[in-house]
């Protein structure tokens, strides 16, 4: 029996590649560009799997494509909409990197609360034992109202770790939720403006974009703080730098940036700006748990006909469902 035939688009983690490799025929390509497939495998190719995203340029090139699997719970990347119209499925990798992120963002915000890394950099340089203490943070968890911009599976799981260092939690989404007793705030507005902390973890859709701007910043005041392990699209860049330079906000504690992996410059040189390379999820068991999400997915599809976590917009009802 002839193999199917899976295209892997761009750098993949190689246990998605371990665990499907068998089982199918791989066509990898550097990056996803329909113009590096050989024709004659267009037609063969019937599920695509990518970590940087799926355009409708490969979606059109791909006539017997039945099934996208994205690496990453965001998948911005994919353009959902046209796999939408042609009947393909999308699926994501969503929980398996709640708890990871969740974590993540709480040691950003101490991270950028406490001055953690300028206090390793001052020991490591010596200049502990040369000219004393490190200087006192102006900046605390304590006393601090924290707000989250998107309560979906990971806000929850931040707002869960937050409880526990007994600050008061607030949030907003378009939807309130039943199941939780934090305080909403039907918009980002007045949720800025009624705490000084915010914690940005909605998904990139045109509804999100730069939504985190000069207003918002100056509602969250001179205390403020802006932590941003979502997406860099939710963020107006400039206007954050401004409000990092003039002192409108006290710091900004930053993952994900809208042109990664370049970093603008002018946050590049700010002090009070606390800067990750997109890291919330990478440890090696998360990213694990992510690539097996992944090939579960494709396995399960062209063994059982079923994927195990189709995205929302390309649902899959299930024959006993
Ligand atoms: O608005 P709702 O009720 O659908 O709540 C979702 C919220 N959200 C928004 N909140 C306000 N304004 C919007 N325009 C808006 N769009 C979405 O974001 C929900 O509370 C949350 C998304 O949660 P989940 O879909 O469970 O995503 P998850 O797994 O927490 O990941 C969030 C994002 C990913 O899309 C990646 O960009 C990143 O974290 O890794």
């Amino acid at each position: 029996m002839t193999k199917t035939t899976i295209l892997i688009a761009g750098k993949l983690h190689p246990r998605v590649l371990q665990r499907i490799g068998t089982a199918f025929e791989i066509v990898q390509i550097e990056k996803p560009d329909a113009a590096l497939v050989d024709p004659q495998l267009l037609p063969k190719i019937k599920a695509v799997s990518s970590f940087v995203g799926v355009p409708a340029s490969l979606i059109d090139a791909l006539p017997n494509l039945e099934i996208i699997a994205n690496f990453g719970v965001g998948y911005d990347g994919v353009d959902v909409k046209r796999a939408a119209e042609r009947g393909i499925i999308v699926t994501n990798t969503p929980d398996v990197l709640n708890d990871e992120v969740a974590d993540t963002t709480v040691g950003l915000l101490l991270n950028t609360l406490r001055r953690l890394p300028q206090a390793e950099s001052w020991l490591r340089d010596g200049r502990w034992a040369r000219e004393g203490n490190f200087p006192l943070s102006p900046l605390s968890l304590r006393g601090r109202t924290i707000g989250i911009y998107g309560l979906g599976r990971i806000g929850l799981e931040i707002a869960r770790r937050l409880e526990a260092f007994g600050v008061p939690i607030s949030y907003h989404t378009r939807t309130p939720r039943r199941d939780v007793s934090y305080t909403y705030y039907p918009d980002l507005r007045s949720l800025a403006e009624g705490t000084d902390t915010l914690i940005c973890i909605v998904p990139k859709t045109p509804e999100t974009h730069k939504t985190i701007n000069a207003k918002i910043l100056a509602q969250l005041g001179p205390t403020g703080v802006l932590i941003n392990v979502g997406r860099g699209w939710t963020v107006d860049e400039d206007d954050l730098a401004d409000a990092l330079e003039k002192g409108v906000i006290a710091a900004a504690g930053l993952d994900v940036f809208q042109d990664e992996p370049r970093v603008p410059e002018r946050l590049l040189k700010l002090d009070n700006a606390c800067l990750l390379p997109h890291v919330a999820s990478a440890s090696v068991p998360t990213r694990n748990a992510m690539a097996d999400l992944v090939a579960d997915n494709l396995l399960n599809w062209f063994e059982k006909g079923e994927p195990l976590t189709p995205v929302p917009e390309t649902p899959f009802e299930r024959a006993n469902s």
